[in-house]
């Protein structure tokens, strides 16, 4: 029997109700890693249960002192940086260095937000009306119920779990079930670290059976979520008609404009980071190449070279570029996209299929691809495909470029590839995306910048930054009269 993970509700480790687990699988070599609780809507409800008492003592706990655990569980994941980047690649597939660079964003939001512990700003303002103070302070919300995918294990939980504490709030963390360990490691270190029994609670399962009750709950009043646009149009769907605070994260058809002008040695570096890094499983991952028609030629040859030469493996091997798709439905719909892209006129140059070394076969994996003759209507260059799948799209102007990029129903990362300078400020006025880069590809946002996109990638809230305590708090406008007499405002002088 293989190792078994427990759910973590008010402080205590233990079994789900219903007694039932599911296996985690290594998607490189379909190996069994743990057993995980298929937790019921009882082990849910305890958790929510759970946080709501904890939250009565939790919201006095003044927020520098809350900001001190982050800090000490910054600490410990920066000892365990190199164990936990392994166990991730272990777990959800991509390399190592990424797995590295995974935890570290973790590290660098638990600093980040440990130091809000000391800011949390809020604002004084003159009264209209003499001898009367006015401010607007944060106030924490609630129960948070935190609902994360499996491509980035250590680092989403982080940008949600992390303000929602130090804002005052207490969790209930809800993982994806691809990517259970990473979890439990960090709630393990949250509790190591002195996080109060109930102030965060971990419960693996399913969105049809954990997800539902925790958007559903009336005693969860916040609820981050990232993952599909479907799943985030019922999650709003449900929550609004609580009037619960949600924030969305739904992914993206991230491109990469590439002008006439441009470095091409640089963009081809940016280009292959962005859309075959993770295997392409980012929500910022570059999906498209909007290309002007002077370098179109030389930029397709000098990408199939380079793709052609990624090589495929297990991401501990360190000669490894591209690992595994998450799991064998991912290589399906990767697959299925492919078949979508030459029905529709697309042409493939390289890639399209699943590799044929002996080696690779017991895992997800999936040649790079590259599609050129692409047109803004086909479904390859309008939705998401979460794939190491890249589809280059002919234009002639800068205009048409910004046109074609603002085309779809996504709006979070975009890229211009340019050495001019007026050019790139006109794309940063224009580039309808959440996330906009300048000589660098679509990936690598930093913790420090609000994080989210436009349109269908959500529903206007930021992660990260002081964007994050803006969704994770409450503002309370606060006046001291301290003339002694009534003073009425708008009609008194
Ligand atoms: C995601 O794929 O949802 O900017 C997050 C980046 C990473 C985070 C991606 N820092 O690509």
């Amino acid at each position: 029997m293989h190792v078994r993970l427990l759910n973590f509700i008010g402080g205590q480790w233990s079994e789900p109700v219903n007694g039932q687990y599911h296996n985690d699988y290594n998607p490189a070599t379909g190996e069994v890693l743990v057993e995980v609780p298929r937790s019921s809507r009882e082990d849910a409800n305890r958790a929510v249960a759970a946080a709501k008492e904890a939250f009565q003592s939790w919201r006095l706990v003044p927020a520098p002192k809350r900001g001190e655990i982050l800090f000490r569980v910054g600490q410990l994941l920066m000892e365990r940086k190199s164990e936990l980047a392994k166990k991730m690649t272990q777990e959800m597939g991509k390399v190592l260095l990424e797995a590295e660079g995974d935890v570290q964003e973790g590290i660098d939001m638990a600093f980040y937000m440990a130091g809000e512990g000391r800011r949390s700003f809020g604002y004084t303002t003159p009264s209209e009306l003499p001898n009367k103070f006015a401010m607007a302070v944060r106030d924490p919300i609630g129960v948070a119920a935190i609902i994360t995918p499996w491509n980035f294990p250590m680092a989403i939980p982080t940008w949600k779990i992390f303000p929602a504490l130090v804002a005052g709030n207490t969790v209930v963390f809800k993982p994806a079930s691809e990517t259970p360990q990473l979890a439990y490691e960090l709630v393990k270190i949250l509790e190591e670290a002195g996080v109060p029994a109930g102030v965060v609670n971990l419960v693996f399962g399913s969105g049809s059976e954990v997800g539902e009750t925790l958007i559903s709950h009336p005693d969860v009043a916040l609820i981050s979520f990232t993952g599909s646009n479907e799943t985030g149009r019922h999650v709003a769907q449900v929550a609004g008609s609580q009037l619960k605070r949600v924030s969305l994260e739904l992914g993206g058809k991230n491109a990469i404009i590439v002008l006439d002008d441009a470095d091409l040695d640089l963009a081809i570096d940016g280009i292959i980071w962005s859309a075959f890094g993770t295997t392409g499983q980012r929500c910022t991952a570059c999906s498209r190449l909007i290309v002007q028609e002077g370098i179109y030629d030389v930029l397709r040859e000098r990408l199939k070279d380079r793709i052609a030469k990624l090589s495929l493996g297990s991401g501990l091997d360190s000669k490894t570029d591209v690992g595994p798709l998450i799991n064998r439905q991912a290589v399906e719909k990767v697959h299925k996209y492919v078949q979508i892209g030459q029905d529709e006129g697309a042409h493939l140059e390289i890639g399209g299929d699943v590799p044929h070394d002996s080696g690779l076969s017991a895992g997800n994996f999936y040649l790079p691809t590259l599609f050129t003759d692409v047109t803004i209507e086909m479904r390859i260059a309008q939705e998401e495909i979460f794939g190491p799948v890249l589809s280059m799209i002919k234009v002639k102007t800068l205009e048409e470029a910004i046109q074609v990029n603002n085309k779809v129903t996504y709006g979070l990362s975009s890229s211009i590839f340019t050495r001019n300078v007026n050019a790139a400020f006109q794309a940063i006025r224009d580039l309808a995306t959440g996330i906009v880069y300048i000589n660098a590809g679509t990936i690598g946002a930093e913790i420090h910048l609000p994080f989210g996109g436009t349109r269908g990638t959500g529903n206007g809230h930021r992660e990260a930054g002081t964007a994050a305590l803006d969704f994770f708090s409450e503002w309370k406008a606060v006046y001291v009269d301290y003339s002694g007499k009534l003073q009425r405002a708008q009609i008194d002088d």
